[in-house]
């Protein structure tokens, strides 16, 4: 049984393999490097998305043949279903936990995600700093800050509750490595929580191994509060 997982270069495919090195499960780690900045041809052979990550699963013990899936998030909820015994993930049986998790879950991909890319795009070259739209798209994102802050000033520890869920391991890419390619930075005093939070997953033996495995050993994950662009953010001379 081989359980693949594809990773693009400093992307948010990290979450799979921080996912993978979490619940433990034995995986096959493909890397990508991106051509230049997007994906290349052996990732968009994958899967018609073109887009990292990508999990081949095969043969797969839900259809006993080879199951391909993109989108980081419907990884997470395979990897976990049928790799990781539930580990991670939260039901209806969890009681407190279930829609909190639910929520954040979500949240990354639904929100967190899609605003900082917007951020990005609202600071190009082609952008206009006095449009509203402009102003409105970064009040959003600390707007969203600010929620994420507040939740984890509640929990004291992480998003759905006490212990690390699938929903930290989807929403921490935005606040750490996404941040290479659109450098803002956190407040120390407003996003305090944020911040500890992340000093907490910085510290977790399978976030460092994850990250050795995508990034190697030069690279040291954006977990404080200043974020400086990655190179290839960085115009050539
Ligand atoms: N919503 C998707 C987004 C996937 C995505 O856009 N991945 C980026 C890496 S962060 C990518 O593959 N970019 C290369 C490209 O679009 O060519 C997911 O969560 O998997």
């Amino acid at each position: 049984m081989v359980l693949t997982l594809h990773h693009l270069g400093l992307s948010q495919s990290e979450r799979v393999i921080w996912l993978a090195e979490e619940l433990g499960i034995d995986y096959k780690y493909v890397h990508h490097n991106r051509d230049p900045i997007f994906s290349p041809q052996s990732i968009k052979d994958l899967h018609p998305a073109g887009t990292a990550p990508v999990m081949e699963d095969d043969p797969s013990p839900v259809t006993g043949s080879k199951v391909v899936i993109a989108e980081s998030g419907a990884i997470a909820d395979y990897l976990i279903a049928v790799h990781g015994n539930g580990r991670l993930g939260r039901t209806a049986k969890d009681g407190a936990e279930y829609a909190p998790y639910l929520e954040w879950f979500h949240f990354a991909n639904g929100s967190l995600q899609p605003t900082l890319f917007r951020v990005m795009m609202a600071r190009g070259p082609a952008s206009d700093s006095k449009s509203p739209v402009v102003a409105h798209t970064v009040a959003k994102w600390n707007h969203l800050l600010d929620m994420m802050d507040a939740r984890l000033g509640e929990t004291g520890a992480y998003l759905a509750g006490k212990e690390l869920s699938a929903a930290d391991i989807m929403t921490v890419f935005t606040l750490t490595t996404m941040r290479g390619f659109c450098p803002i930075e956190l407040d120390t005093v407003k996003n305090a929580n944020i911040l500890a939070y992340l000093k907490r997953i910085g510290e977790r033996p399978a976030y460092q191994k994850a990250m050795l495995k995508c990034e190697g050993e030069g690279f040291k994950p954006v977990l404080g509060s200043k974020a400086e662009a990655f190179n290839i953010m960085k115009p050539k001379i």
